[in-house]
């Protein structure tokens, strides 16, 4: 891969809307990326495999929970700081920012949010420095945009619950230590269990031949009668509100994610079309191309507004869950929409490892489906403004 040449557009001086530590946080997590993964990342992406041994430096510029408290391990971060380090971990690759994003926000989160203090105590300052890798399992194979129909389910069995059912699509499952699993109980209510790896009947095998996220790795949960401990149940909320609570702080990462993958490609377009050379002039002066440019530019500047009012809502703990599908929506359709103009300008080298273009591309098409996919946030939002659901017949 070319070397690493990126310099972040901010074409409204979005920069004089953050503090300086925010700036400081996010200039230390570019030059890291910069430094050790943009170096490895192509490699791996074309390997098919996801760069673990990158776990204790993503910990270290606080890639893990930066918004959990300082008192369970994590950086005790505002959330806009939190958002800056998703979208320089996904300039990098999607990848990598999902590592992150699952980390935080679906398995660090519901241990915070739901745990009790004894759980918060046991993995919480563990996962921050990434000594222990998490998962997050709500998806299964006949359940994925409607996860309340899910199966997987438990009983009481004494001193201990019994857990039978499969998720399918996890984000780390393969290395995960401890799975978040979200599973019915005896009459039908959702409820979180802790998952470790190594008790009997679980196993996490890995979904090979992905053509997106190859720098991610991804598999199933399943369950075949696992005793799980009974205080291992997070107490502190039931119902599918509280997985879908999860779900809004990552949506909100990745609505920050996106606008990185979408400047990495603009930049590379922009650097590509002035050097590239076709008729004696450089690509960049041909109206075409420019139309292509000023595009991109124009709905990267709209998304980073978006996006920095929805973090200023979200710190101020007003931003609602269909305000987060908004972003997570518009932002991922931006990005991808920028990766397709992007490869185009870059001609057949687009195609090519040389640069990050056609990996960003093929990472977003997940992107795009996975948090609830882009039509159901359309849905989200149209519920929201016409306060009717549309999902199911029955119009509940
Ligand atoms: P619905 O009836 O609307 O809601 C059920 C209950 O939940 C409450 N609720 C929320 N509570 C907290 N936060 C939220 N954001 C909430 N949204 C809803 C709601 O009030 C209700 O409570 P109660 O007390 O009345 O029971 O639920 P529904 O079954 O109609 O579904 C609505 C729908 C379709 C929007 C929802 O199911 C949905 O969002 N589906 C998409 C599924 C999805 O996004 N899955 C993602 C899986 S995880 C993943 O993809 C990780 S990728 C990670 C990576 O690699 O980065
Ligand atoms: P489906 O729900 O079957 O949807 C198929 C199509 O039907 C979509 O276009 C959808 O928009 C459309 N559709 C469905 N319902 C409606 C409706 N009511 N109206 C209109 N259109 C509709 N899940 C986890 O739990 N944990 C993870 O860590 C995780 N990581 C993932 C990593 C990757 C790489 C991928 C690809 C997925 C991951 N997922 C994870 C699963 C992800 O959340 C689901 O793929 C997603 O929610 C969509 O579910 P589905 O794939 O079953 O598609």
């Amino acid at each position: 891969m070319a070397s690493d040449r990126f310099q972040a557009p901010d074409y409204y001086q979005l920069d004089e809307l953050y503090t300086d530590e925010q700036k400081l946080i996010r200039d230390t997590v570019r030059e890291y990326a910069k430094a050790n993964i943009s170096p490895i990342i192509e490699d791996f992406a074309q390997r098919s495999e996801y760069p673990k041994h990158l776990i204790p430096g993503l910990a270290e510029v606080g890639a893990f929970g930066p918004y959990i408290p300082v008192e369970y391990g994590g950086a005790g971060l505002d959330q806009i700081t939190y958002g800056l380090i998703m979208q320089e971990l996904e300039r990098v690759d999607s990848g990598i920012r999902s590592a992150a994003s699952v980390q935080s926000s679906l398995v660090m989160y519901p241990i915070w949010k739901y745990g009790s203090e004894e759980q918060k105590m046991k993995y919480l300052p563990k996962l921050a420095t990434g000594e222990m890798i998490g998962c997050f399992g709500l998806t299964e194979p006949d359940h994925g945009s409607n996860p309340s129909g899910m199966i997987t389910n438990f009983k009481d069995n004494g001193d201990h619950y019994l857990l039978n059912g499969a998720k399918m699509w996890i984000t780390n499952s393969p290395i995960a230590d401890v799975a978040v699993v979200w599973a019915k109980d005896e009459s039908g209510r959702i409820h979180g269990l802790l998952v470790e790896k190594g008790m009997e009947g679980f196993t996490a095998p890995e979904t090979k031949d992905k053509w997106s996220l190859r720098a991610s790795i991804t598999g199933e949960l399943v369950f075949d009668n696992v005793k799980v401990p009974k205080e291992n149940l997070l107490p502190g909320r039931s119902g599918l509100g509280a997985p879908l609570s999860c779900l809004d702080s990552a949506r909100y990462g990745i609505a920050w994610g996106a606008i990185g993958a979408a400047m990495d490609c603009y930049d590379s377009a922009l650097r590509y079309s002035k050097e590239r050379i076709q008729f004696d002039r450089p690509i960049a002066s041909f109206q075409l191309v420019q139309k292509k440019l000023a595009e991109m530019i124009t709905e990267i500047t709209k998304a980073q507004l978006l996006t920095w009012r929805l973090g200023v809502l979200r710190e101020e703990g007003k931003a609602t869950t269909a305000q987060i599908s908004m972003a997570k929506r518009n932002n991922v359709d931006m990005a991808l929409k920028i990766a397709r103009e992007a490869r185009q300008i870059h001609g057949g080298m687009g195609i090519t490892g040389e640069y990050s273009i056609m990996r960003h591309m093929m990472n977003l098409e997940s992107v795009v489906t996975y948090e609830g996919t882009h039509d159901i946030h359309l849905l989200i939002t149209g519920m929201d403004i016409t306060g009717i659901p549309s999902f199911r017949n029955d119009g509940k």
